[in-house]
């Protein structure tokens, strides 16, 4: 009967020790489980960064297709406010190649505008009309815009065309 008791008190034991076993696998298996996934979680945003060269592909070649577009020319229209003896803007910036419209509009008086180098010119119209010229603008360099009624130029009814 001893042998039978020692044998139920090593079996409890033994069964004991196994469970203790358990627990802590159980225990620290989560917490490896967490670990593993923490660093897959770098591994994961490894392959994201990988991916993004494709997106800088695209990001270049959108700026060929811009720099293609801008070799050929873009169309840019100016309002241009004119008066009694100024324009507004005093300064346009265009580039090379450009097909430039310009909305001259009459403040007040009676004016136009004229680029001589790009054979530009309105009409000559009246307060509160609108006259509107368009050019391509085909040569870099600075150009004076002005008005040629009377003596509107000299009394500071210009600007300037930069085209780059
Ligand atoms: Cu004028």
């Amino acid at each position: 009967m001893k042998k039978e008791i020692i044998w139920v008190v090593i079996g409890i034991v033994v069964i004991g020790g196994i469970f203790l076993l358990k627990a802590k696998e159980k225990s620290e298996g989560p917490m490896e489980a967490t670990e593993q996934s923490a660093q897959e979680k770098p591994a994961d945003a490894m392959p994201m960064k990988v991916v993004t060269p494709p997106d800088m592909t695209d990001a270049q070649k959108a700026q060929a297709t811009t720099a293609e577009s801008a070799a050929a020319g873009s169309a840019v229209t100016f309002d241009v406010n004119g008066g009694n003896f100024y324009f507004v803007p005093t300064v346009m910036k265009v580039k090379k190649g450009d097909t430039v419209t310009i909305n001259f509009k009459n403040d007040g008086g009676f004016h136009d505008f004229i680029i001589d180098e790009f054979n530009a010119k309105t009409d000559r119209i009246k307060d509160g009309a609108i006259a509107t010229v368009t050019f391509v603008a085909d040569k870099a360099g600075s150009f004076e815009y002005y008005c040629s009624v009377g003596s509107h130029r000299a009394n500071g009814m210009k600007g300037m065309l930069i085209v780059e």
